[in-house]
């Protein structure tokens, strides 16, 4: 819903539409700000996954996030999407005494005090203020900080080993509440994945229906070896015009990152992400390769930079909205990564439709986000999003700024409802990965390869 025509009219005869510092003109014509804040509704919810594998176990059968309803004055809802936790629903629950009465322009003003100590809350609680913010005005989330700089956003084809869905062991996971089970009724049908082959039918299979040029393999699952050659049987399927990056999660210790990251030298590599802990090692690992290297774990937030520019350990940063400060912190961070020669990819999570939107959005407006940015979408069932209609389109590889004031998509107070059902059946609190894979794979430690 916008401000209303009338208003616009009225604002537009003293010639304050468009104004610089728009909210506290209209503050000061009405004596109270346009957009006043008057009510913060978190809802938890549960969404389905698929038992996908990483370097600390497997997915289990839901993940968990917090969808932000923001009410304003104006009748104008803003809606926001960040991590599930518990302990980030608490810090939202927390936030409502200070946003309320607030200002939904100006969200910068909530960051001072919210995000040093709940970065997951803010993100959620400023994506959904500009998303009102364009509702009102009929803007695109992304006009209003300034682009977009790019209409279609490139995404990376993000491939994890993993059980089939209907597997006997993920099936009997207490945790599960829905009615998922065998055959048809799994939740989807990838089946298993645990050998090179496999990865190669399924990273084929994903360039036909979705058009990625750029493949990221979430490793540190398999013997190094094994993942080395899944990337070259990769290379046979796919071709040499691919893109490929490979993320261990810091499973590797350094000799094998050093030795694994050699013999990845003739392959069409376009970073290395995360194969080992820690900057030292990080920076060592990448003097040693020449490979270009990244990280979503050694800078996560503003306080690693100064170490970063002198250790250098990276040449590719992935960026997170949910944990980097919002839309207000990449911002800053674009020209910030270009002095420093790094070029941004976009870090993900397991999320849903809001957070998609908001990361389009963000991959849109910043201009050193150049590279195809992650996202774990694809894995969430059709029928499973929050938004209204059906889940936002990848085609050729890209991802469109979904039309529309603010992010552009709308939330479904059904789905929604179904959503935080789950949630409050499932007992899960927080991200567990481990007790999965240790009924999956007896003896599984997660201990470095
Ligand atoms: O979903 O298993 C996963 C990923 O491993 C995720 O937790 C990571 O944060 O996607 C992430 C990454 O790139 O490291
Ligand atoms: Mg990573």
């Amino acid at each position: 819903m916008s401000l209303h025509r009338r208003d616009w009219l009225r604002l537009a005869a003293v010639g304050l539409v468009g104004a610089k510092t728009q909210s506290s003109v209209l503050a000061a014509q009405d004596g109270q700000a346009p957009l006043r804040i008057t009510g913060l509704k978190v809802t938890p919810i549960a969404l389905p996954d698929p038992p996908l594998l990483f370097a600390g176990g497997c997915h289990g059968p839901y993940f968990l996030r917090n969808v932000v309803e923001l009410e304003t004055d104006g009748k104008i809802i803003g809606i926001g999407e960040t991590s599930g936790n518990r302990d980030v629903t608490d810090a939202l629950e927390r936030a409502r005494a200070i946003v309320v009465g607030r200002n939904a322009f100006s969200y910068r003003e909530l960051a001072r005090e919210i995000l040093p100590r709940e970065p997951g809350a803010y993100a959620a609680i400023e994506m959904a203020c500009l998303d009102a913010c364009g509702k009102a005005t009929g803007r695109r989330l992304c006009e209003l900080v300034g682009g977009p700089v790019r209409d279609q956003v490139p995404v990376a084809a993000y491939l994890f080993y993993r059980y089939a869905a209907d597997h006997p062991t993920v099936l009997a996971d207490p945790r599960v509440s829905d009615a998922r089970g065998r055959g048809v009724r799994a939740l989807d049908d990838w089946g298993e994945v645990r050998t090179p082959e496999a990865m190669a039918a399924m990273a084929g299979k994903f360039r036909e229906r979705w058009g990625f040029r750029s493949f990221k393999l979430k490793a540190g699952v398999l013997s190094p070896e094994a993942e080395r050659d899944t990337l070259k049987a990769m290379v046979s399927t796919l071709g040499t015009d691919c893109l490929l990056r490979i993320d261990p999660n810091a499973r590797w210790r350094t000799e094998t990152a050093v030795r694994i990251g050699k013999e990845l030298a003739g392959l069409p590599m376009e970073y290395y992400e995360d194969p080992v802990r820690g900057q030292t090692a990080m920076a060592e690992v990448r003097k040693a390769t020449g490979l270009k290297m990244s990280t979503n774990m050694c800078v996560t937030r503003f306080a690693h930079l100064a170490e970063a520019f002198r250790r250098k350990p990276i040449d590719v940063l992935l960026t997170d909205l949910h944990y980097f400060g919002g839309f207000a912190g990449n911002l800053a961070l674009g020209p910030i990564a270009e002095a420093a020669g790094w070029t941004l990819s976009q870090h993900s999570n397991n999320h849903a439709g809001i957070s998609m939107a908001a990361m389009i959005h963000l991959a849109a407006s910043l201009p050193q986000l150049t590279m195809a940015s992650d996202t774990h979408y694809v894995w969430l069932p059709e029928n499973a999003d929050i938004i209204e209609g059906p889940k936002l389109p990848i085609q050729g590889g890209t991802m469109a700024i979904p039309n529309g004031p603010g992010l552009g998509v709308t939330l479904d107070r059904d789905k929604l409802a179904r959503a935080h059902e789950v949630y409050r059946k499932c007992g899960m609190a927080k991200r567990e990965d481990a007790s999965l894979m240790r009924r999956l794979e007896p003896g599984w430690t997660g201990g470095l390869l």
